[in-house]
């Protein structure tokens, strides 16, 4: 067996494709079976690999799309390890030909739930009756068999194939071998289909845990990017973009006169009308230099910014720069660590995804998020994601390289959960009424992201 014990009867299915009708017959049984009593799918996914072939007929004939997941994520072109298109939130079904303990199809449903899919059901042709079905149903999944081991057994008596004693021993076998044990960790939940609120309660860090809360109250998740030359126009415009914000982002190095006072106005008035200032700085250089840039300087950035941008490029020194800078404030400070980026070409690479991730587990109080493109660290529901790149209408790109997705895409396809528009919004006749339209779809997409 895979655990590497031994048995004294093993099923091997995989030889059915060498039988199409067989197959055909046994993909309609398994679906027509369980189907009925599934309340909701949206996907179905074979487990590796001898279900694959199943669920592609279930998948044909039903038409409901499928999903693949990957053994080993690829390390070029797109990176996925679950392939096929990804709605943050479907519900997937987990088709498998043979349960014993339950671990393969566990292993799945962890890719997938880290790809943030539901999963609720499982469709398997045998049970072996060695803790499979308890072992699923412990995270969360209802397992639904074709037929047990010792119905197979019985069957196979009745026709003479095997004798009593084989009988005897398979049955012992059962009684010795019956694991109810959690063989594989898997994440229960992808944090994109957690609550904001609830998602507050596990945040280890306390500007992520502000910042959801916030998200929930206000029911925002639009963080509007105030990319404007003069001080006087990111102040008027912060007062009327307030309604509708969990984050007001700056840059304050493109802003003409943006001085103390200015800074000054822009924290009174976020503390005033519940938001967050995020300041864009990308900082990107040497732990040294850029506790200086954080808390010197002339922006003086800790002073007025809950939240900065880093880039992980210079490693763990730059995190832990701010962290020391941050302890020196009374008012809770964080940041978001660049992962991935919204323009053409850039050159991050599935290794400085990784790295990047692995970067903001290690200081859990001070990274508040990620700046990225895709779901990551699904489960580590205190890691917000925030996802620029973001506009509404026909208009796909600039001539710069920036790339733009629609709301709904930004918040189901790629799992953002504060979604930064810029343009779309201060470049509109009226930023106001376009701020409340993208709030409105921004978070209708998030309450479809989480129901069921
Ligand atoms: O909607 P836009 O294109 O007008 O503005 C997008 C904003 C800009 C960028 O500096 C920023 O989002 N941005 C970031 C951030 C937030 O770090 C990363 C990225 O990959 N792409 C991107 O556009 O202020």
């Amino acid at each position: 067996m895979k655990s590497g014990r031994r048995s004294p009867i093993y099923i091997d299915l995989r030889v059915v494709i060498s039988y199409p009708k067989l197959m055909d017959e046994l993909s309609k049984l398994m679906w027509n079976f369980a189907a009925p009593s599934i309340s909701k799918y949206d996907t179905v996914c074979g487990v590796p690999y001898t279900a694959l072939p199943i669920a592609t007929l279930i998948s044909v004939r039903e038409n409901v799309p499928m999903l693949i997941r990957r053994k080993e994520a690829k390390g070029y072109g797109t990176k996925k390890l679950i392939e096929g298109d990804i709605n943050v939130g479907d519900v997937c079904v987990i088709i498998e030909d043979v349960v014993t303990t339950g671990s393969s199809v566990l292993e799945t449903v962890a890719d997938l739930r880290g790809a943030g899919l539901k999963v609720t059901d499982a469709i398997v042709i045998v049970d072996r009756e060695q803790g499979g079905p308890e072992n699923l149903q412990n995270e969360g999944i209802k397992c639904h068999s074709v037929c047990t081991l010792m119905q197979i057994i019985s069957i196979l008596k009745e026709s003479g194939k095997v004798d009593s004693i084989m009988v005897e021993k398979v049955k012992a076998y059962l009684e010795d071998n019956n694991d109810v044990t959690p063989i594989y960790p898997v994440v229960k939940t992808s944090k994109a289909t957690i609550p904001f609120e609830t998602r507050a309660q596990q945040a280890p860090c306390e500007v992520s845990k502000l910042l959801l809360k916030l998200m929930a109250r206000k029911k925002s998740n639009l963080c509007v990017a105030v990319d404007v030359d003069q001080a006087n126009d990111l102040i008027d415009l912060a007062k009327l973009l307030a309604p509708h914000i969990c984050i007001l982002k700056t840059h304050a190095d493109l802003t003409k006169n943006f001085t103390g006072e200015i800074s000054r106005q822009l924290h009174a008035l976020a503390k005033q009308a519940d938001f967050m200032v995020l300041e864009d700085r990308k900082f990107a250089d040497i732990g040294n230099t850029v506790a200086k840039q954080y808390s010197g300087g002339c922006f003086e950035v800790s002073r007025w910014a809950d939240l900065v941008t880093v880039h992980s490029l210079p490693g763990d020194g730059i995190v832990k720069a701010l962290e020391e800078e941050n302890a020196k404030i009374e008012e809770p400070r964080g940041c978001f660590l660049l992962a991935e980026m919204s323009s053409e070409g850039n050159l991050i690479t599935t290794e400085y995804i990784k790295g990047s991730t692995q970067m903001a587990s290690k200081f859990p109080k001070t990274v508040a998020g990620l700046v990225c493109q895709s779901l990551l660290l699904a489960d580590q529901p205190g890691i917000v994601q925030l996802t620029p790149g973001v506009r509404r209408g026909e208009i796909k790109e600039d001539s710069l390289g920036q790339r733009w997705v629609t709301p709904e895409e930004a918040v189901i396809e790629k799992g953002g959960d504060v979604i930064v528009v810029g343009r779309g919004i201060t470049g509109a006749k009226c930023p106001e009424k376009e701020a409340k339209l993208y709030q409105e779809e921004l978070w209708a997409a998030y309450e479809k992201r989480i129901a069921i």
